[in-house]
């Protein structure tokens, strides 16, 4: 049987803004022969990242994974950290990299986020912290988990790699914790090719990150502080400022995909597209597709189906970070704790979306879903 798709459909396809207004900066950023080192793009994009969210500062970074450890060490987490296992595994390695042990606890099944009550039985006299993780863009369980924060002296922080541009009970997603994580990396649907940022209302904090970021350097020759490289470029400052005209367009379409995928995978038995709350503001950048016991078919056979015809919808984040190396050996019994974890990871699809994606190629990724599922 031949393929629906000629051409390979990805999920992290990237949405590009106006090429022409990305050019134009990129032509004055050669002649200011200033491309890194906090420069005015990048100054220029922290100040709007930081209005668009309404939070005091915005740390632009290199990437995602180098923001999660800079925030890591610049609240001083050691021992242990908790973090859910089903997330992507940098939330975990940016511990571990720091010879912090991440501790994995449950979720909730209905949101995919952190159970606060599986964090509160992992709580032991070495924990520091617990990083929260808006996943999919939908918000964690902020109130509860910062009442068991509170009860136990523990900092809380977030991972909020999916959440750029989402609101959680009227708020937006930026503002709760110590500090928020953003990833701007190539397949989010905002992006700044590789980058991500630190984001918080603490003057202190957002200080300790600026030297982080820059080998602890203030001023020439005056090193204050143990720091990293973990500096946004000019270029890529540019791509973000270029694209936040164009976030408003990347969300309308992956609002109308959403609703489309909705529409196409309707009344197949056992397979659930996961909600959005349409009270909240959302990027609708994560299709999530459950394929539960129900279901005829398995939902490794829905996704070899889909790869069959050119679609590489994503198994994320199976098998969950526990199931990961080195965690897998450090902590071959940490399964025994994540039934849900264990569950989820093994029905999730996460379908493709964005503005390279038109309205009628989901209605076709529907018809090979219901091919399968019958
Ligand atoms: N925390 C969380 C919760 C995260 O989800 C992430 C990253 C982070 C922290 C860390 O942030 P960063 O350090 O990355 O800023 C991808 C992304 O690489 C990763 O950024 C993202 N989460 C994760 C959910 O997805 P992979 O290993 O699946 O990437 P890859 O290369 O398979 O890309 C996905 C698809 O996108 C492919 O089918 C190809 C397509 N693609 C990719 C790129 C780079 C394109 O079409 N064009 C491109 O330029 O992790």
């Amino acid at each position: 049987m031949t393929e629906k798709f000629s051409e390979i459909i990805h999920v992290g396809r990237p949405n590009i803004g106006d090429r022409e207004a990305f050019l134009q900066l990129v032509g004055e950023m050669f002649d200011r022969r200033w491309l890194s080192n906090n420069g005015p793009l990048v100054q220029r994009f922290e100040q709007r990242i930081a209005e668009y969210l309404g939070v005091r500062h915005c740390v632009a970074m290199c990437n995602g994974t180098v923001a999660l450890e800079i925030a890591i060490r610049a609240l001083g987490l050691t021992g242990e950290v908790i973090v859910p296992s089903y997330t992507f595994v940098a939330t975990a390695h940016a511990l571990h990299w720091q010879g912090i042990t991440p501790v994995f606890a449950d979720i909730d099944p209905a949101t995919h986020n952190l159970d606060p009550e599986a964090v509160r039985r992992m709580i032991t006299p070495r924990t520091s912290g617990i990083i929260g993780v808006h996943l999919w863009g939908r918000g964690a369980p902020v109130d509860a988990l910062s009442q068991v924060a509170d009860e136990h002296g523990l900092a809380l922080m977030y991972d909020a790699a999916h959440a750029f541009g989402c609101s959680h009970q009227g708020r937006m997603i930026g503002g709760f914790g110590r500090a928020e994580v953003l990833s701007f990396h190539a397949t989010k649907f905002f992006n700044t090719f590789e980058g991500g940022a630190v984001v918080t209302n603490d003057d202190q904090l957002a200080e300790t990150m600026r030297l982080m970021r820059n080998f602890g350097f203030s001023g020439f020759d005056n090193v204050v502080y143990p720091g990293t490289n973990g500096k946004m470029v000019e270029v890529c400052a540019a791509m973000g400022l270029v694209n936040l005209d164009y976030i408003d367009t990347v969300i309308e379409a992956n609002r109308r995909n959403y609703h489309a995928y909705r529409e196409a995978l309707a009344g197949l038995v056992g397979v659930q597209l996961m909600p959005y709350d349409e009270a909240e503001q959302n990027n609708f950048q994560y299709v999530i597709v459950e394929v539960g016991p129900e279901c005829r078919v398995t939902r490794d056979q829905i996704v070899d189906e889909l790869h069959r015809h050119n679609v590489l919808a994503r198994k994320y984040f199976w098998p969950g970070c526990h199931r990961m190396q080195p965690y897998r050996d450090l902590y071959p019994h940490a399964g025994l704790v994540l039934a849900h974890t264990e569950r989820v990871a093994a029905q999730v699809i996460v379908m493709p979306t964005g503005t390279t994606l038109a309205e009628a190629d989901v209605a076709r990724i529907g018809e090979i879903v219901a091919g399968v599922v019958g």
